[in-house]
């Protein structure tokens, strides 16, 4: 975690000039050194103390065996890709001038990354929310700056309505909670936990400052969001000018957020291949060609890291997880999990199941493939497969994508794209007003769900490699975790 210090030299500004509180002053930095010599010799004195170990005596003046003042600022200059003059022009003075960042800028000069996060789906969840903007323009902006993070790594994030998420994204001032108190207007803008547990991953801007969707005087919130998400992430400062993470905070919003090195940097720290010669083979995604042993061609691997099911149900005391024509049967009690064709256990079923749910008081799983579906009772499948149009369907619905018995109700809901349908066991009717939006009544479940299963309260949806466990009393998703784990991977 870094160690934000107060900025000194700008409280020094706003007590010797009043005129430099007009905030696009200070900010801008305006290219002109200041009307007041000794003012910007103060600036520069303590932004050298602070960020590049200037040694200076109480009084401020530079001690004898300190490396000389011009050599400091030789160093800062060629951090920020300046001119290194040693000499404070207006370029050097402006960069001091501009809101930075707490953490000395000559420890960790090459290091740009620090921990990381060891899974690759992440949580996020919004606390509170700043005056300036709309509700729904934070939450765009915030899910903008994950998906720029998003698509250069390969993570995935995940919106929850909980305080646990791994990234907690508040909007707060002055003291809140985490030693790190806010400054009020200007200072530091935002300030981001790296990877970890408790506060770890936490994203804090200080509602002080005035927040924009771009454009306008203030802050452009999905710029400083995107920084402090790399912070998230593991990633330091860089010092390259074009970098999202370079210390101070830019006007203009480029066309790609992320330029080539921050891209590079992400990568470096979540790709996951094995690098020729690297001490620390990490886990592989990157290179299918020496990812893991060719299976037989009847087996599958259920611990590939994009697996995803065709259905999921519950049959007596175990979950049966379809995938094409192939099955994987977890035991209750038992620690081992028996697998191969479907076949092989049931030997009526030459198909693939597109969706399976299962009615504990009927003691009976059902078993759909495309319009028509079996009945399943013990390890018994009763009779000939019957038309899915049993259900009171309309006709033009040819197959399902899954299903799920939600016992609570005594319901069986079933999916289909972005719809679904709620069936009632008990008068056997289809329910009144279906079909209805899935992501209108399971508001974070945005795409085509493969697979549903119910269990103690909750639904799990099946969204690709992802689990999504619904909460059907809050009604909203509380977790998210891969499909494999399921399979113990
Ligand atoms: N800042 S900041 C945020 C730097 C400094 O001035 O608020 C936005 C530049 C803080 N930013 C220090 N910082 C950029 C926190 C936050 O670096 C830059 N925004 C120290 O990230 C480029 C957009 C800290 C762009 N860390 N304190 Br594009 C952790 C407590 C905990
Ligand atoms: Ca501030
Ligand atoms: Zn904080
Ligand atoms: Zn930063």
């Amino acid at each position: 975690m870094q160690v934000m210090l107060l900025p000194v030299w700008f409280r020094v500004l706003l007590l010797l000039d009043p005129g430099l509180t007009a905030p696009a002053l200070v900010l801008e930095g305006g290219s002109t050194p200041s009307p007041e010599p000794q003012l910007d010799l103060q600036l520069a004195t303590d932004y050298l103390h602070q960020y590049y170990n200037l040694q200076t005596d109480p009084s401020g003046r530079m001690r004898r065996s300190g490396l000389s003042f011009t050599s400091k600022v030789k160093d800062m200059q060629a951090f920020f890709g300046l001119n290194e003059t040693g000499v404070l022009d207006s370029d050097t003075l402006e960069v001091m001038r501009s809101p930075r960042c707490g953490v000395p800028d000559v420890e960790d000069f090459s290091q740009v990354q620090g921990t990381r996060w060891n899974k690759n789906i992440l949580s996020y969840s919004i606390g509170r929310y700043t005056r300036d903007l709309p509700l729904s323009t934070v939450d765009s902006l915030i899910q903008s700056a994950l998906a720029v993070w998003a698509r250069a790594s390969g993570l995935t994030f995940v919106r929850l309505h909980t305080s646990s998420a791994d990234i907690r994204v508040e909007f707060v001032t002055n003291a809140h909670g985490d030693f790190y108190p806010f400054d009020g207007p200007r200072g530091t803008l935002a300030h981001a936990f790296g990877p970890g547990l408790g506060a770890g991953g936490d994203t804090h801007f200080d509602d002080d400052e005035r927040w924009t969707a771009g454009g306008g005087s203030g802050f452009d919130l999905l710029m400083v969001a995107a920084h402090e998400f790399g912070h998230a992430l593991g990633l330091k400062h860089s010092r390259s000018p074009g970098s999202v993470m370079y210390p101070t905070y830019k006007m203009s919003r480029p066309s790609n957020l992320l330029s080539r090195e921050d891209e590079a940097n992400i990568q470096a720290l979540y790709s996951n291949q094995i690098l020729p010669g690297s001490t620390c083979p990490q886990i592989v995604r990157n290179v299918p060609w020496m990812s893991r042993p060719l299976f037989p061609r009847l087996m599958q691997d259920r611990c590939a890291p994009d697996l995803t099911f065709d259905a999921v149900s519950t049959l007596g005391d175990a979950t049966f997880f379809f995938r094409d024509r192939y099955l994987w049967i977890k035991h209750n009690e038992q620690s081992d999990i028996k697998e191969g064709p479907i076949s092989n256990f049931m030997p009526k079923i030459e198909t693939r199941i597109d969706a399976a749910f299962w009615i504990p008081r009927r003691s009976a799983a059902y078993l759909i493939h495309g319009s028509t579906f079996w009945t399943v009772r013990g390890s018994v499948i009763k009779g000939k497969p019957k038309a899915l149009s049993f259900f009171g369907f309309p006709a033009w619905v040819q197959s399902v994508e899954a299903a799920v018995h939600v016992v609570r109700t005594g319901r069986t809901l079933f999916f289909m794209q972005h719809i679904y349908w709620s069936y009632n066991e008990n008068r056997k009717v289809m329910d009144f007003g279906f079909p209805r939006s899935i992501s209108e009544d399971f508001p974070g479940v945005n795409a085509t769900i493969n697979a549903a299963f119910y269990k103690e309260k909750f639904i799990y949806f099946f969204l690709g490699p992802h689990v999504y466990k619904f909460d059907l009393t809050l009604k909203h998703v509380v977790g998210v975790e891969s499909s494999r784990s399921w399979l113990s991977c």
